[in-house]
């Protein structure tokens, strides 16, 4: 298994596919992704583009529908939820199909939904994520961070650096990391594997979630690792479900 790393959606090659990509949005987009469908969402439909999720929302019958995103990490107004995991509880999402949009980790998906097969990670279902790979190992897989803006983000750099030194763990003769953004990924995550909140907190998103109120339960959340069993994985363009 070949892998590489690219820190936003504009760094993916054009023109080259993998056949396999994990897209990353540690906070929060694949975390609150993670944590629907673990929760009994039925799919999490993902849209860069606000008018085309209402369009597609509104198909949908009211009663299993929800809209949930957010725009500068406030909720978009006339949704019912933001982008936040802890929001995602059963009692909210079970049997309903989420449309979602977020500033960065949707255009991510969207960026390379195209790759035959398409999965979403956060820090808590790493090792689920991990152990499907190694089931079923693709010759390359695409870590694709969402960062900011197309600007770097460490969180989600520190998160493609956890995947890649499980993957190394278990399967060191048949894993090699082939850029140096991998690389220097994995000293990120050698840096801070025993204080992942610590790295969420630091970063400059995470620094904008503080200025925005108390997002204490988000930064737990965000930074819980290894907690979930599911895969989301993409099963038509921009529609995620849990395997
Ligand atoms: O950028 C994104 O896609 C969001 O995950 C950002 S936020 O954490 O919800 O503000």
């Amino acid at each position: 298994m070949q892998l590489a790393y690219f820190h936003v959606a504009a760094d993916v090659p054009q023109g080259a596919e993998p056949d396999a990509a994990v897209v990353i949005d540690v906070l929060r987009a694949t975390t609150t992704i993670a944590w629907a469908l673990n929760n009994g969402a039925e799919a999490v439909e993902t849209f860069a583009d606000l008018d085309q999720l209402r369009q597609s929302a509104a198909q949908w019958p009211e009663s299993s529908r929800l809209m949930l995103g957010e725009r500068g990490g406030q909720r978009i107004e006339g949704f019912d939820l933001g982008n936040s995991p802890v929001a995602v509880v059963p009692e909210q999402v079970a049997g309903k199909r989420l449309f979602m949009s977020t500033t960065n980790g949707t255009r991510s998906l969207q960026r390379v939904r195209g790759v035959q097969r398409l999965f979403t990670l956060a820090l808590p279902n790493r090792k689920a994520v991990a152990d499907h790979l190694l089931m079923d190992p693709p010759e390359q897989l695409w870590i694709v961070g969402s960062g900011w803006e197309g600007a770097y983000s460490l969180e989600d750099s520190l998160a493609a650096g956890a995947l890649a030194n499980l993957l190394l763990d278990a399967a060191a003769d048949e894993v090699c990391v082939v850029n140096d953004e991998l690389t220097a990924a994995l000293a990120l995550w050698q840096q801070w594997k025993h204080d992942p909140e610590a790295c969420l907190r630091q970063a400059s998103h995470g620094q904008r979630l503080i200025g925005l109120g108390d997002h204490d339960a988000d930064f737990r959340c965000c930074a819980e690792l290894d907690r979930l069993s599911v895969v989301p994985v993409q099963v038509k363009p921009g529609v995620l479900c849990a395997s």
